[in-house]
């Protein structure tokens, strides 16, 4: 169409509109934006990651990731929002902003992504293997406390953490990305749904890490910034005595391994009325409430 891409935040799109979207930012602002596959899906996809810059050298980097559980589809919809709103925005932006090394990964489970949209909706693993026990939990798959409680050790089930930590090309690719970049990463933020939290460190189980006021003080400015954005209450708090615990799980990873202070699960919305099942209209309310979440979270980031 005229915008050079098809994605439009008023529908749900599939991977190859995605790619291209993310394609067409590349060569529109070559300066600004650029682009690596960091690693192949079980069935051959790419997992891109879009990194925008300004290529300043004390920038602190944040990862921003969608898509872990193929369901969640409002996730990378909320990622390119993301994206597109920086991008088009870029001029504007606090200092925070710009002088933030961003990472995108919109779509870490591409396999699964594209199998809840042409056999099973409902779908939340990624694609290794076939018949009704296929399939690996990639939020269970991350190699911080791996196996523990929460995580199931049965194929057949939805919260199968696989054979062993890393197990997964997805979540490998995410592991040795991070692990290689010479990033100094101060937030990661993972995005699922549903049920309107934002979530901390740990999810392994019912304890917190010993600087969890600094993230829950954050965490409740994000929430305030989604209700002044004219958003519904999310609630925060660590993930283990919040929801349930659960090992394996990104943020865990993310915070346990690779040391970054502010790493968050945000449970987009909405809360049980669709679940994963969410209509297209709620892409843009949802997306902007979480856009002003991420600023939130990535200006305490810049000062960390
Ligand atoms: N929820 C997350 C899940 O993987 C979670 C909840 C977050 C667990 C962080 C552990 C750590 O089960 C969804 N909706 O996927
Ligand atoms: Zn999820």
């Amino acid at each position: 169409n005229r915008n050079g891409h098809r994605l439009t935040w008023q529908a749900y799109h599939r991977l190859d509109d995605i790619h291209k979207y993310l394609d067409f930012l590349e060569e529109q602002h070559p300066d600004l934006v650029s682009q690596q596959t960091i690693g192949q899906s079980v069935n051959g996809n790419p997992i891109r990651l879009l990194k925008i810059s300004n290529k300043q050298p004390g920038n602190k980097a944040v990862w921003i990731d969608g898509g872990i559980h193929a369901r969640e589809w409002i996730t990378p919809a909320t990622v390119t929002f993301i994206i597109n709103q920086l991008i088009s925005n870029w001029e504007n932006e606090p200092k925070y902003v710009q002088n933030t090394d961003w990472y995108f990964a919109p779509l870490l489970n591409p396999d699964g992504y594209e199998y809840t949209h042409t056999v099973d909706r409902l779908w939340r693993k990624n694609r290794r293997g076939s018949g009704r026990c296929a399939g690996i939990d990639l939020n269970r798959n991350f190699g911080y406390r791996w196996g523990g409680t929460g995580a199931s050790k049965n194929p057949c089930a939805e919260t199968y953490g696989g054979s062993g930590p890393f197990s997964e090309p997805e979540t490998a690719a995410v592991q040795s990305f991070m692990s290689n970049a010479n990033a100094k990463w101060k937030a990661y933020i993972s995005f699922h749904s549903y049920g309107q939290y934002i979530l901390y460190p740990w999810g392994y189980n019912r304890v917190v890490p010993p600087d969890y006021k600094d993230l829950e003080l954050v965490g409740q400015r994000a929430a305030q910034a989604i209700r002044n954005a004219g958003g519904p209450s999310y609630t925060v708090g660590p993930a283990g005595n919040t929801l349930y615990p659960a090992a394996g799980g990104s943020d865990d990873w993310a915070k346990g391994a690779m040391k970054i202070k502010y790493a968050y699960t945000v449970e987009l919305r909405d809360n049980g009325r669709y679940g994963f099942v969410l209509p297209a209209s709620y892409i843009q309310p949802t997306a902007k409430e979480a856009m002003a979440a991420v600023r939130v979270i990535v200006e305490a980031a810049s000062k960390a």
